[in-house]
């Protein structure tokens, strides 16, 4: 961060120098003489990006390729190479080529991988704050969750994961998440009984108790055949995700409740962070904020494109319309952990 303060400085400088000069009728000559410090500058920041150790690193995703994380993942790892001069590759894995997202936290942790993008529910068994997330009818909408997340208590809980031997480096988006099943659901009394899968951590087993179900923790890549074959007869997801694992297929009724907007994580190994020189540290941070906003549009696109595809192959879709009985019935999970989340809690009621 330093070293590109400092010379984007120089930059600025050198274009301010230009215009000055330009201003004052300083001539062709003048103008031309800063323009040259300029491309100077330039070239000395790229200079000081190439100069230093070079780095292949990997980064574990569970999606495939065209789904909007990866994407952003990809764009975070282009925009590395790029502000490095080609000195920092790092190639993407998608579609959980190193394991699920419970293992691959475990490598990221050891150090094994360097990188992974990963849900904050599954993060939350490895870092306590990070269950926050996984509280039901916290969040309004989007705008509401991305308030919090990019002012200062969204940062702070970024930070926080270096107590977990991880490096926080940004949010992506990650919409709301529904319940859906083979069997019709149309209503809050329709989910009781069933089996419904949920992300590995402990805080979903809580609501799904409290909605009258029964809680079955199981990885991503299971939920499929699970679903077909009866192991489970519901699970939970925004649209994205019901549409991209075909989850759709075996389970064509979607009940739009919106339950939980869990953030999606992209972080590193604090292992490897830690022997990072101060400006490559600060490369793959400002590469990682940069990917952000690329991210967010990918996921609006990718949002509204699976809501059509899912609608086209003959889904069933239920709105809720007054979600109050429903945020009655998991009141018990918020009041139990309301005293543990209280500062998060009251940040995230700050930023509505
Ligand atoms: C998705 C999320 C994945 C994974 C998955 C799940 O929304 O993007 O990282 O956590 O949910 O339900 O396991």
């Amino acid at each position: 961060m330093l070293m590109n303060k400092k010379l984007t400085g120089f930059i600025c400088m050198a274009m301010m120098i230009t215009m000055a000069l330009t201003a004052c009728g300083g001539g062709n000559n003048a103008a031309s003489n800063a323009g040259n410090k300029k491309d100077t500058e330039a070239e000395n920041t790229l200079a000081a990006a190439t100069e230093g150790p070079k780095y292949n690193f990997r980064l574990a995703e569970t999606h495939p390729a065209d789904y909007p994380t990866t994407k952003g993942d990809m764009k975070f790892a282009e925009l590395v190479k790029e502000k490095s001069g080609g000195r920092i590759t790092i190639d993407v894995f998608p579609s959980a080529q190193l394991g699920e997202e419970k293992s691959a936290i475990e490598q990221v942790q050891l150090g094994a991988i360097e990188f992974t993008r990963v849900s904050s529910s599954p993060l939350g068994e490895f870092n306590k704050e990070f269950g926050v997330f996984s509280l039901p009818y916290i969040f309004d909408n989007d705008d509401h969750v991305w308030r919090f997340l990019l002012g200062d208590a969204g940062n702070q809980l970024l930070d926080s994961l270096s107590s977990s031997r991880l490096k926080g480096l940004a949010y992506y988006s990650s919409g709301s998440r529904s319940f859906y099943s083979a069997k019709p659901l149309t209503s809050l009394e329709d989910l009781k009984g069933l089996k419904i899968r949920v992300q590995e951590n402990q805080l979903n087993i809580a609501m799904i108790d409290a909605l009258g179900a029964s809680a079955t923790p199981m990885s991503y890549g299971e939920v499929y055949s699970s679903l077909q074959t009866g192991v489970i007869d519901a699970a939970e997801n925004n649209y994205p995700s019901y549409f991209s694992s075909k989850h759709f297929e075996v389970a064509g009724h979607f009940i739009l409740d919106g339950h939980q907007r869990v953030p999606e994580v992209l972080m590193m190994s604090k292992t490897a962070w830690d022997k990072l020189s101060p400006e490559d540290q600060a490369i793959i941070n400002e590469a990682a904020l940069e990917s952000v906003a690329f991210q967010r549009e990918e996921w609006a696109k990718y949002e509204k494109e699976s809501e059509e595809q899912v609608r086209a192959a003959g889904a069933t879709i239920t709105k809720v319309t007054d979600v109050t009985p429903w945020q009655e019935a998991v009141k018990p999970v918020i009041d139990a952990n309301r005293e543990q989340y209280k500062t998060i809690l009251d940040a995230i009621d700050a930023a509505r």
